[in-house]
C-alpha cells in the first residue's frame, strides 16, 4: 500500500507529459489553452487515469493506449469540476488549493475552457493517437458520451444541485452519486471491455466495479468534506452540511456512512480478486480511497 501513491504519481506524469503536448502544438490558442492548463494542471491527484492504467492491467491492454485515455477522460473530469465551481453551481473560490478557474479568469472564460476540455476529451479519442480500429474507437466515444451527458454527470449533478435541502431517500441519494461520480468511473473500467471486444454482459461486470468505485469515491469525498480542514483537501471543507447536499452523510450521519463505505469497499474487492494476480493495482487503488485524506 505504501508503494501506491508513486506508481499514481508516475500514471499522473504520463497522463500529463501527453497533454501538455497537445496544448503546446495548438498554443496559437492561448487564449482559451491558458484557462484550460490553468484547470487541468492544478495538481489533481489523477485517480481516474490509475483505475483506467489498473484495470488494463488486467487485460494486457497497452500502456501507451491506456494513458490516451486517461488523458480524455481527465478532460472530462477537469471540466466538470470548472463548472462544478461556477456561481451558478456549487460557487466555490478555491480548488486543489488555488483560486477557482472563474476566480483566476471570469466566469465566461471558465464556462468556454470548461466546455472546450469536453470536447477535447472526444477530440483525443477520435484522433490518431489512440491505435485502435473504427468500431472501437466509435464505441469508447459513444459509450464516455452516454455516461458524461443527461444521462451521466450532467443529470447527477442536476439533481446534487436540485435536491439541496430537500429530504429524499438513500436510494435517490446513491443514484444521484452513481451518475454525478460513477458514471466516469464506470467508463474507466468498462473502456478495457470495450477494447478487448467484450460481449455487453462481460462489459457489464466491470461497468458494476467501476460504479461501485466511483462510490466509494463520492463517498469518500464526502466523508473528507465533513472531517477535512481546507488546508490539507485544498477546498473549502463543511460545505456539504452547510448547504444541505443530498450525501449519504446529511442523510445517516458520518459513523453510519464510514461502515456502509467499508461494506462497500469489500465488496469491491470481492468482484476484483475473481481477476487474480494482475488485479493487485487496482485493488491497491481502491485501498487509496478511504486512506486518503485529500
Ligand atoms: C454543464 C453539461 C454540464 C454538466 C456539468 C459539473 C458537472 C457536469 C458535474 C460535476 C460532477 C462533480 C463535480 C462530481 C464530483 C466528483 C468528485 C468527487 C470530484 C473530486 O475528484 P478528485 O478528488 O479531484 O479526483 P482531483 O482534484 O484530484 O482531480
Amino acid at each position: 500500500m505504501k508503494k501506491y501513491p508513486k506508481k499514481l504519481k508516475k500514471i499522473a506524469n504520463d497522463t500529463n507529459t501527453f497533454l501538455k503536448k497537445i496544448f503546446l502544438k495548438r498554443n496559437k490558442y492561448f487564449h482559451l489553452i491558458k484557462p484550460m492548463s490553468y484547470g487541468v494542471f492544478s495538481g489533481g491527484k489523477r485517480f481516474r487515469s490509475a483505475i483506467i492504467v489498473n484495470t488494463g492491467k488486467i487485460f494486457n491492454i497497452k500502456y501507451r493506449e491506456l494513458i490516451v485515455i486517461a488523458a480524455a477522460v481527465e478532460c472530462i473530469h477537469s471540466y466538470s469540476l470548472m463548472h462544478d465551481d461556477l456561481p451558478a453551481m456549487d460557487n466555490d473560490d478555491l480548488r486543489r488549493g488555488k483560486l477557482t478557474t472563474h476566480k483566476k479568469f471570469n466566469e465566461y472564460t471558465a464556462i468556454l475552457a470548461g466546455n472546450s476540455l469536453l470536447i477535447l476529451a472526444f477530440e483525443i479519442l477520435s484522433g490518431k493517437n489512440l491505435k485502435f480500429n473504427s468500431k472501437i474507437k466509435s464505441e469508447l466515444i459513444r459509450t464516455l458520451a452516454l455516461y458524461s451527458g443527461f444521462s451521466g454527470l450532467a443529470d447527477g449533478q442536476y439533481f446534487d444541485l436540485t435536491y439541496e435541502n430537500k429530504k429524499i431517500s438513500m436510494k435517490k441519494i446513491i443514484n444521484i452519486q452513481n451518475n454525478k461520480t460513477g458514471k466516469l468511473f464506470a467508463f474507466c473500467c468498462e473502456c478495457i471491455g470495450i477494447i478487448k471486444g467484450h460481449s455487453l454482459k462481460k462489459r457489464k461486470m466491470l461497468k458494476e466495479i467501476g460504479l461501485k468505485i466511483g462510490l466509494l469515491f463520492q463517498i469518500s469525498d464526502d466523508l473528507i468534506d465533513y472531517k477535512g480542514d481546507t488546508k490539507t483537501v485544498g477546498k473549502q471543507t463543511k460545505k456539504d452540511v452547510n448547504k444541505g447536499k443530498p450525501t449519504l452523510v446529511n442523510h445517516i450521519g458520518y459513523d453510519k456512512t464510514l461502515t456502509f463505505a467499508k461494506n462497500l469497499k469489500y465488496e469491491i474487492n470481492k468482484k476484483i480478486k475473481k481477476y487474480g494476480n494482475r488485479s493487485e493495482d487496482l485493488l491497491q487503488s481502491v485501498e487509496f480511497i478511504l486512506d486518503r485524506r485529500f
